[in-house]
């Protein structure tokens, strides 16, 4: 139908030259209203930020001293389409004591340990007494978040913590059984649409952290069918522009009205 409609606009480009650069505005009208239509078909990635500003942020951000009860915000992912590839994650902390933190993400069935009492090990059991970080979590970053080095408030790329053992009694100093990467806890879920969560606890008492924001990037692959619709709508765009060039083609020889007296 599509192209229906554009074949009546080249005929009158050929029998009227006075308005042969209709047929390019309804063109190029039209291959822009079809990308629009396309793109969330090849929608793949999801990014958000959460703060004080949200809805539902709870008790100002404030964690809960000494209390493995903890503090706990809750995000509803929607428009992704395809199975997992990546997840970063960014965390704003002020005031506290970081090596005090024990931070997850959850979406589903996967899980991913942020923060294990970063600093602790077997020579420091306090970890690190920084207050605050404003840091990037993700997978390609050189450095685990745990062995930060401590003394300042950190603000590059780490890798997240992915000690998955118990916060006090756990042996902190090597990677935990658990996921030591976000892609191992995320990567290949079906979806990532649903709801995710991040969990802070500080399980030692004295010295209070605060969560100012926190956000998430989710990047995923289209689902085949996808893929498909894609291609077919990109060779059928790839028609109406040579179908378009072969009738402009052929109108070219006549003379411009504006010319002929
Ligand atoms: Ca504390």
């Amino acid at each position: 139908m599509l192209i229906h409609l554009f074949d009546n606009n080249s005929t009158s480009t050929i029998n009227n030259m006075t308005t042969s650069k209709e047929p390019m505005k309804s063109a190029t009208l039209l291959i822009g209203l079809l990308l629009l239509a396309l793109a969330p078909l090849a929608r793949a990635d999801f990014s958000g930020a959460f703060g004080p500003s949200s809805p539902g942020w709870q008790n100002g951000g404030v964690i809960p001293d000494g209390s493995f009860v903890g503090w706990s915000d809750t995000r509803a992912v929607s428009g992704l389409a395809g199975a997992i590839t990546d997840v970063t994650v960014t965390l704003n902390l002020s005031g506290g004591w970081n090596g005090d933190l024990y931070a997850y993400l959850t979406h589903g069935d996967g899980f991913a340990v942020l923060l294990n009492r970063v600093g602790r090990s077997g020579t420091s059991g306090l970890g690190y007494g920084d207050a605050g970080m404003n840091v990037t979590l993700d997978d390609t970053a050189s450095m685990n978040i745990h062995n930060y080095g401590g003394g300042f408030v950190p603000t590059l790329s780490y890798q997240s913590d992915g000690r998955n053992v118990n916060p006090v009694t756990g042996n902190l100093t090597p990677l935990g059984s658990g996921p030591a990467t976000l892609s191992a806890a995320f990567g290949g879920m079906t979806t990532g649409n649903g709801n995710w969560t991040l969990f802070v606890a500080d399980v030692s008492g004295g010295d209070v952290s605060t969560v100012t924001s926190w956000g998430l990037e989710i990047a995923a692959v289209p689902e085949p069918a996808s893929l498909i619709e894609g291609s077919v709508a990109v060779l059928f765009l790839g028609g109406v522009v040579w179908l378009y060039r072969r009738k402009a083609a052929k109108a070219q020889p006549l003379p411009a009205a504006g010319i002929v007296s």
